[in-house]
């Protein structure tokens, strides 16, 4: 297993409200999801970066002599590094150097599974890439292909800058067609008229879990930071009849590289098209305010951050003391405590849901001919039948049903409405 040592960084200049240690830990576990073993985390306080390395001299000394001991493979930082302090590092310790961003999109890109997936982490690591070139060669690896021929009078550095500008472009070319595909299917989904809900939050809180208990769906889960990264839409029936669609997407994090966002903002589209978010949260985490602060901020960025949304507080099997559970749940209006392992208040959560969208719903009372039998079968996919009598001029029927799709059939002459709530 390649070994890490990892440097985990508090700069008295940076406005950030997270403690070190929260810091140094949520790096470890990154490290750890990436499949490397973490051999020491070293904690520096630095006034601030230093253009050569980062970090001060007598620190780059000390750490130097931490990797040669522990006979380390890489050198993992907290905070980006420029080209210049990397490279700098990197001569210094003769150890492989790298960054915070540079992990995180090394685990989305063994991750990605799909062929937009792929793309969207490609085109994040060119454009982590684009200004560290320095014209010395950087190893593309794993980029198909690598960096082309030079142009006549062309330098080196400006070719390869020229190769990865041309490639960024057909990424987002090639992105904006699948992004196409992906609006047309939704759209597809809206004529349907059902109400789409998507599972938010941090990386790790249990999102996959809940859409697997509630939709019986075998999307995988693991404790790995960024386990899910391809976005996957289920249907549900809530308890009143209404069918929705429920989604789950790619976890979100701290100081979530910025490139990383923007090339997943055409996936993260069914967050911001959804009609409403469950914010799930690890309720058994310490750094549970600063998760949920997090996932408020990436909802910013991608504009989502006024949507209608439900918090659900997960795993309340790991937490003992239930008079503190009670204490957290205040700190968020309108949560709900449940475990998606035990299965405990899972009806509540279907029951929060339903009343959230009752508004959608109406009681009809009506009569049907015995020929439309199809129609008969419909209601039973499509709503709520609360009541069926087979008389002998008709079909009776009790049923709650969605307004969308009650616009749908209500001008179907056959339909004898005797009363509509
Ligand atoms: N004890 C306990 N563990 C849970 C619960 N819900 C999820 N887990 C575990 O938490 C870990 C993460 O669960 P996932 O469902 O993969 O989390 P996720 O939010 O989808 O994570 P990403 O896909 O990385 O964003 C897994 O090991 C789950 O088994 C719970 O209610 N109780
Ligand atoms: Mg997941």
């Amino acid at each position: 297993m390649e070994k890490a040592l990892l440097v985990s960084v508090q700069l008295k200049t940076e406005k950030d409200s997270w403690r070190i240690e929260d810091i140094a830990s949520e790096l470890e576990e990154l490290v750890s999801s990436a499949g490397l073993e973490v051999v020491e985390n070293v904690i520096c306080a630095c006034e601030r970066a230093t253009a050569n390395y980062f970090i001060g001299k007598g620190k780059v000394e000390e750490i130097g002599f931490i990797a040669q001991e522990d006979n380390v493979d890489t050198v993992i930082f907290s905070h980006d590094l420029s080209g210049t302090q990397q490279r700098n590092l990197e001569r210094v310790w003769g150890k492989k150097t790298i960054d915070r961003t540079q992990l995180i999109l090394d685990i989305f890109s063994r991750r990605a599974k799909s062929p937009e997936g792929k793309m969207q982490v490609e085109l994040a690591l060119l454009q982590y890439l684009l200004p560290r070139l320095t014209g010395k060669g950087i190893i593309l690896s794993g980029l198909g292909g690598g960096i082309g021929t030079r142009g006549p009078g062309e330098t080196k550095l400006e070719a390869d800058r020229r190769q990865i500008r041309k490639k960024i472009d057909k990424l987002r070319a090639d992105l904006k067609i699948s992004h196409q595909h992906r609006l047309t299917i939704s759209k597809k989904r809206k004529s349907n008229n059902l109400p789409v809900v998507a599972l938010v939050g941090y990386t790790c809180a249990g999102k996959s879990t809940l859409l697997n208990l509630l939709t019986a769906s075998t999307q995988p889960v693991s404790e790995k930071l960024f386990t899910t990264l391809d976005p996957l839409s289920k249907s549900l029936t809530l308890p009143n009849g209404q069918n929705i669609i429920i989604s789950d997407t790619v976890g979100f994090l701290h100081d979530l590289p910025h490139h990383l966002i923007e090339a997943f903002k055409a996936t993260l589209e069914e967050v911001a098209q959804a009609d409403l978010l469950i914010h799930v949260l690890d309720v058994a985490d310490h750094r549970l305010v600063e998760h949920g602060q997090a996932v408020l901020d990436v909802l910013s960025e991608l504009g989502a951050q006024d949507k209608p949304m439900l918090v659900v507080l997960n795993k309340i099997d790991l937490v003992d003391d239930r008079s503190w559970l009670e204490i957290t749940q205040k700190d968020f209006p309108d949560s709900i405590l449940i475990s998606a392992k035990t299965q405990e208040n899972l009806g509540l959560l279907m029951e929060k849901l339903a009343e959230h969208f009752s508004g959608l719903m109406v009681n009809l009372k009506l009569i049907l001919p015995h020929t439309r039998m199809e129609l008969v079968d419909f209601f039973y996919r499509q709503a709520k039948v609360k009541e069926i009598d087979y008389l002998e001029d008709g079909i009776k029927i009790d049923l709650d049903i969605s307004r969308t799709l009650f616009n749908r059939i209500q001008k179907d002459k056959d339909l004898k409405i005797i009363s509509q709530l």
